[in-house]
């Protein structure tokens, strides 16, 4: 059984209300259909966070939010699971980091680090981003990278502007 910690993302929408809305609609029915795989359980859940988008051109605010998963998958066989759940739910792939409905990114799995085609461990920006360091920070304050970084000390030293917790 390994542990994995998932960061979800979304920013669909239009209105500024109906994107908030339709956001963290996307992030529930992720949680739901991650909950009920067979082979996945969800260990704990973050808060939620509005987040200033990083990508080109004008785009409404994502939500945000991170999952700790116990999951019998193997890491491949997990980002199988994430896009089949991505897909199903309407993701669409055009610009790299333009809007999407979900984004579901491995960000880190065990201790393992990877640099493949298809996966890299620790997810290779994670570092470095408010949105994902502060909802990883509320379940996992404690926690280190595989390189001995800590969680708390990256999140102290990145930009936070713009981001809510909701
Ligand atoms: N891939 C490699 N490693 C991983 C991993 N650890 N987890 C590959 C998931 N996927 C991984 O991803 C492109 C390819 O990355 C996949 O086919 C997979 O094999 P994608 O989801 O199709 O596209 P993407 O998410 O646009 O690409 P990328 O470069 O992973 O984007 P990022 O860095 O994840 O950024 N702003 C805010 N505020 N909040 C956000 O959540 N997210 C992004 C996406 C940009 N700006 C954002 C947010
Ligand atoms: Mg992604």
């Amino acid at each position: 059984m390994a542990l994995a910690y998932i960061g979800l993302g979304s920013n669909l929408g239009r209105s500024i209300e109906g994107q908030v809305k339709n956001s963290r609609a996307q992030l529930d029915q992720a949680l739901d259909t991650l909950s009920s795989h067979d082979h996945i359980s969800l260990n704990k859940l973050s808060n939620f966070y509005q987040t200033p988008a990083i990508g080109p051109g004008s785009q409404p605010d994502y939500i945000n939010a991170v999952a700790l998963l116990e999951t019998q998958l193997e890491p491949l066989q997990l980002l199988d699971a994430l896009q089949a759940i991505e897909n199903h739910q309407g993701r669409v792939r055009t610009v790299r980091w333009g809007a999407r409905t979900l984004d579901l990114d491995i960000l880190l799995y065990d201790e393992l680090v990877e640099d493949s085609e298809r996966l890299c461990l620790p997810h290779p920006r994670m570092h470095e981003r408010g949105f994902v360091l502060a909802p990883l920070s509320d379940i996992a304050p404690g926690l280190c990278l595989p390189n001995g970084e800590k969680i708390d000390q990256l999140l102290a030293n990145c930009s936070m502007q713009g981001i809510v917790k909701i």
